[in-house]
């Protein structure tokens, strides 16, 4: 299996996942901004919408969207989800909002909106985290183990910390609790190293 990122990008959620799940998967970077892999590949083929992450399995079938490709993981490694009748729908629900009310609001932050855009949803973002926080019941959002939900809540919060967002205490605590798992700082290890060939994680 192939996990194709963009470093420091949503991706890195996915890219935590397969670690933590102990799941063996290969790493092919993407320039978002050419569309094309470290290995010379056309991205816009491998995944036609042209963004990260995308997840090709061994079967060879690609799995996009990071509800999906996290939904996915915890499939294969329970401990990363939610026990209970009502366990995969609850987490598809936090994975729900921290995609379409978080992920999405970081917009204006990367496509150079106007500093009012900006300032709105710093605020918009900074409400939505103070909604996370209100609920989170342990270390982490659904108690003192992490789920794919935690991963990437993670990388909102690393977003939030380079654009200056406010989060509440609670979350910055849960961003840090993070960075000390070995496989989280193997993971940035990774991706912030200058471009290379694709290789095996
Ligand atoms: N709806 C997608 C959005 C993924 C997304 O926004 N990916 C960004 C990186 S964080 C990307 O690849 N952007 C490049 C582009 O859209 O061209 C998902 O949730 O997976």
């Amino acid at each position: 299996m192939k996990l194709y990122y963009s470093p420091g990008a949503c991706s890195l959620a996915s890219h935590i996942a397969l670690l933590e799940a102990g799941l063996a998967f290969e790493l092919e970077r993407v320039d978002l901004k050419t569309k094309q892999t470290e290995s010379g590949a056309d991205f816009n083929v491998i995944n036609t919408k042209g963004y990260v992450p995308a997840l090709v399995l061994d079967s060879g079938d690609v799995v996009t969207e990071n509800i999906a490709v996290l939904d996915w993981i915890a499939t294969q490694a329970p401990t990363l989800g939610l026990n209970g009748p009502l366990g995969r729908t609850q987490l598809l629900e936090e994975l729900a909002y921290i995609s379409t009310e978080i992920h999405k609001s970081f917009k204006p932050f990367f496509v150079g909106a106007s500093e009012e855009d900006k300032a709105r949803a710093n605020q918009y973002i900074n409400k939505r985290m103070r909604w996370l926080a209100d609920r989170k019941v342990g270390k982490y959002l659904f108690g003192n183990e992490p789920t794919v939900a935690d991963f990437y809540l993670f990388v909102m919060l690393r977003w939030a910390a380079k654009f200056n967002i406010a989060v509440p205490e609670g979350l910055v605590a849960l961003q840090a609790r993070m960075s000390e798992r070995p496989n989280v700082q193997s993971a940035i290890e990774f991706e912030e190293m200058p471009a290379r060939h694709a290789r095996s994680a």
